[in-house]
């Protein structure tokens, strides 16, 4: 009897085991085959948009080339409405409870505004973001269409959106069409002026937000009401679509042209990646401010047009005026960085207008992008507005032409705010800019007779030659103090080859205590060191070494900035 019972006993246990093992040689299949974030990210799509309404949606995007788009349409057509992303953040983000504020004080409005996005991007972009931000902090969805060309793309994606969400809760959705193009400047103002909600995100329309992206940033929003915070952006390549993890060791900055740079962050004394950290401008455009912050600063310039410089002029704005800005690394956001312009620039002169050749025939784009920049200039930098001019000559020529688009006046906001002097950033946010020119007793184009010394070329074939001033690219010299070099960008210095019959001028990469690259100041005249010969321009457009002869017009060379000793 009790040995009938052992069998049976035995029995059973070697099936369940056997049942258990089958189990797990399954588990191991099913994980090994990624067949578990195929259902995850199934699942993640069902509670977005069913399939059938995503194609629906998708197949009506307008057959366009790739350049019109600049990433890889047929894939991101393809790929699921909300995927699955690598987990890019420190882990210890994932460990870490944020201390946040009560949803009803903490409501969030995201403003996109876009000009031709491909359909599944737009709405991946927006999907993922309503997945991925908790329910009762999103309050409201800002879409702002600036004049795409897929006319039906907005009304189309509002069906969509108010069907899929029907039965359960979303973000309030405001929907708004720009009938002309307004730019992404005006566009993202007049978001803000929709929106109700406490805070204000700034969204490409081609991101994906990571797990936990909102919460690492509203903590620190409430923990400092001063302050406007970036995620950390990671890169998404054009191609493949491939996520990738951004870089926790760099910090958004600009140069004295105005354009935008990434920064070495240095770790302090037991500062981990993980930290926020301080940030003289945001992470591009992409960036988290309460709404009252926003409106105190009178929101983006709106005299600036169409794309470019907005958020760095709200950078400065924001630290000269009493703020501060963070980027914060737990918070993760996907980013497609294109390699070029998706879209065109409206022209930016009128034919009537009467301006230098070389300005008119400078691109839409640039145009507009200079004279964003000169605007900024204008209104923050003080004196060293100069700087930038000697950077950009061609921006003098540049007419602002401010059309009485509101009453944002510079001057007046910083009256009311008491912001600082320019000054003020350089020695307590942005040191860089101080070093960019700690060395140098000269810098920007070197004139001669109205024409400028410029490289034509690239190495090894390089033209030391004279252009128009105005040229956009003309090359931009830096005297070097100590060394007495004169360099380019490129770190390319005169030189004089003295081993010649004839001493020639040539270029060569900059090195240290070269004294064939050591030039000295006389006046105007730029005297080479070991040969005591000059710089001269006796045939227009013909640069040589000669004897230096006092007062003589072809020997005087004018940069665009002295500095002061
Ligand atoms: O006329 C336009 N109207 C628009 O609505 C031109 C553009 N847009 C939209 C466009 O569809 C996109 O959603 O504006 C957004 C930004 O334009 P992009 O993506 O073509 O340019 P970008 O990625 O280089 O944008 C960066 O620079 C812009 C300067 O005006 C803004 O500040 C963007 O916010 C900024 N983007 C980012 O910071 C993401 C990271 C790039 C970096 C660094
Ligand atoms: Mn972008």
């Amino acid at each position: 009897m009790s040995g009938s019972l052992h069998r049976r006993l035995r029995c059973c246990l070697l099936g369940i085991m056997t049942l258990l093992a089958m189990q797990f040689v399954i588990l191991v299949l099913v994980v090994r085959l990624g067949l578990i974030d195929e259902l995850i990210s199934r699942r993640q799509q069902q509670l977005s948009l069913h399939q059938h309404e995503w194609q629906d949606f998708v197949t009506h995007t307008p057959d366009q080339p790739h350049a019109f788009y600049q990433y890889n349409r047929q894939l991101s057509d393809n790929l699921a409405a909300v995927r699955l992303l690598p987990t890019t953040r420190h882990e210890s983000c994932n460990r870490r409870r944020y201390a946040l504020p009560h949803a009803s004080l903490a409501k969030l409005s995201v403003v996109i505004s876009f000009h031709n996005e491909a359909r599944s991007m737009l709405l991946r972009t927006i999907l993922t973001l309503i997945s991925r931000t908790p329910q009762e902090y999103l309050h409201e969805l800002i879409v702002i269409d600036d004049g795409s060309e897929d006319v039906g793309l907005l009304a189309s994606l509002e069906r969509h959106l108010t069907a899929a969400y029907a039965e359960r809760g979303r973000p309030r959705l405001i929907f708004s069409r720009n009938l002309n193009r307004k730019g992404l400047i005006w566009s993202r103002n007049e978001g803000a002026r929709l929106a109700s909600g406490h805070y204000l995100l700034f969204l490409d329309s081609h991101c994906e937000v990571n797990d936990g992206w909102l919460e690492p940033l509203l903590e620190r929003l409430t923990l400092n009401s001063r302050l406007a915070v970036s995620p950390l952006l990671d890169p998404i390549e054009p191609e493949t679509l491939s996520y990738m993890a951004g870089n926790e060791l760099l910090k958004g900055g600009f140069d004295w042209s105005l354009h935008f740079h990434w920064l070495p962050r240095v770790l302090a004394d037991k500062e981990t990646l993980a930290q926020p950290y301080t940030s003289p401008v945001f992470a591009g455009g992409i960036l988290m401010i309460s709404r009252e912050s926003f409106r105190k600063l009178h929101g983006f310039n709106p005299h600036l047009e169409i794309w470019g410089g907005e958020s760095i002029e709200l950078a400065i704005k924001l630290w000269l005026c009493g703020g501060q800005i963070e980027i914060v690394p737990c918070s993760r956001i996907g980013h497609i960085f294109r390699a070029a312009h998706a879209f065109e620039f409206p022209p930016q002169y009128d034919q009537e207008q009467e301006l230098e050749q070389e300005l008119q025939q400078l691109g839409s784009a640039q145009a507009t992008y200079l004279r964003n920049s000169k605007i900024i200039a204008e209104s923050w930098l003080d004196e060293y507005k100069y700087l930038f001019y000697a950077l950009k000559p061609s921006a003098r020529e540049i007419p602002l032409n401010l059309r009485p688009v509101s009453t944002y006046d510079p001057a007046q906001i910083k009256a009311e705010l008491k912001c600082q002097p320019f000054d003020w950033l350089m020695r307590h946010v942005s040191p860089e800019l101080r070093l960019q020119h700690a060395n140098l007793s000269a810098l920007g184009t070197l004139r001669n007779a109205g024409r400028c010394l410029h490289v034509a070329g690239t190495v090894p074939q390089l033209q030391l030659l004279l252009t128009s001033c105005h040229s956009l690219q003309v090359t931009q010299w830096h005297l070097h103090h100590e060394s007495g070099q004169l360099s380019t960008e490129q770190r390319l210095c005169l030189a004089v080859d003295a081993a010649a019959k004839q001493p020639q001028l040539s270029l060569e990469p900059c090195r240290a205590g070269q004294t064939g690259q050591h030039w000295l100041r006389r006046n105007t005249q730029l005297q080479h060191a070991r040969t005591h010969l000059c710089l001269d321009n006796p045939l227009k457009d013909q640069l040589l070494l000669s004897r230096c002869r006092p007062h003589a017009v072809s020997q005087s060379f004018q940069f665009a900035l002295e500095m002061e000793a």
